[in-house]
């Protein structure tokens, strides 16, 4: 198996996020790269395949291209205000008020284009996003020329991250970014399956009016957990996109036997879709001692989550999104790997 991963990715050190309304340290720390790239090299993997620069042209396809340009240039902005330290929105756009002024600001533009307090912009932020990416659209690459199973060791994550907005600790949409590059490389139809804690708001907003990605989700009830406005079980997708979107809500405290059946009724609407490749959006935060999410996912579970996968029959194209026990994301991940192999 292929994986991907560039050490620029480790760039952006975020300090702090407001957390349920206190300040705490980052939970989203390049350690997480570092444990799951060395779990994969102690399982024999090998070194990682460094993602070649694709440039900006494919992120501008799918994000807004003012945003794009809002990411690179927010925290040298930030520090021409006279500010250091990590760059977050503390204003929004209110119902009512002007969301077509994207405003001059840097504090205007941070809250036009964030939705959360919890995703800082620190120096590294626009590197480690854009290499992020580049190593999605690389391992999307990697399938377009035959590899079965290919492994995006991404970070910061992505599914949060809509076509002009950041939060949830993403900026840009790694997972979407892949599955419109296998689009490009003849797969007529793709499925992004998302399996993260938090439902992949930005991912379900890219594909929302499209027929042929399908994004199908299972994740904590929007009703107790992040992102809170998004997820619900009636939201799915509009236009030509109506019925290619399926949320798969699941209370706090959910143990493999519920979500196993979740897990089914997802795969099988990947292949009602017609699905010829899959993206698997991986959070591991499913995991039962993750500090900021509440499922009771064992590490064993996480082989059967890939074997599950893998008996969809398609190429599959993993994603890294979630996951904050830091000690334990690499078994998690590898367990997830082994179980796609078979
Ligand atoms: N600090 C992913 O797993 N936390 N994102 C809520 C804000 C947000 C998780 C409070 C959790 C985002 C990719
Ligand atoms: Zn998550």
């Amino acid at each position: 198996m292929k994986w991907f991963f560039s050490s620029q990715q480790r760039t952006h050190q975020g300090g702090v996020e407001m957390n349920r309304g206190t300040m705490v340290p980052c939970h989203e720390s390049a350690e997480r790269c570092d444990i799951i790239a060395a779990a994969l090299q102690a399982g024999g993997y090998g070194p990682p395949t460094a993602p070649t620069d694709g440039g900006e042209a494919p992120l501008r396809a799918l994000h807004d291209g003012a945003y794009v340009d809002f990411l690179r240039q927010a925290y040298p902005d930030w520090q021409a205000s006279g500010r250091s330290g990590s760059a977050l929105p503390f204003t929004f756009v209110g119902p009512g008020m002007r969301r077509d002024r994207v405003g001059a600001s840097i504090f205007a533009r941070l809250g036009h284009y964030g939705f959360d307090v919890g995703t800082p912009i620190v120096e590294g932020t626009w590197n480690a996003a854009y290499w992020s990416a580049q190593t999605a659209l690389s391992a999307a690459a990697a399938i377009a020329q035959g590899e079965t199973l290919a492994f995006a060791l991404c970070r910061p994550p992505g599914h949060h991250a809509g076509r002009a907005q950041f939060g949830g600790y993403c900026y840009l949409n790694n997972a979407a970014l892949a599955a419109q590059a296998l689009r490009h490389a003849g797969h007529q139809r793709v499925a992004v399956l998302d399996v993260d804690y938090h439902h992949g708001n930005g991912t379900q907003e890219l594909f929302w009016n499209r027929q042929d990605v399908f994004y199908g989700s299972i994740h904590a009830d929007p009703e107790t957990d992040f992102p809170f406005f998004s997820g619900f079980a009636d939201e799915t997708g509009e236009g030509a996109g109506h019925g290619a979107t399926l949320n798969l809500p699941l209370p706090q405290g959910t143990t493999w036997d519920t979500y196993q059946t979740a897990l089914d009724t997802l795969c099988q609407a990947a292949t009602n879709h017609g699905a010829s490749a899959v993206v698997l959006s991986l959070g591991v935060d499913t995991w039962q001692g993750d500090p900021i999410s509440g499922f009771s996912l064992q590490t064993s579970d996480f082989y059967h989550l890939g074997q599950r996968i893998a008996r969809l029959g398609c190429p599959v194209l993993v994603v890294m999104e979630g996951g904050y026990a830091v000690a334990e994301v690499g078994h998690n991940v590898l367990k997830v790997i082994a179980g796609l192999r078979g």
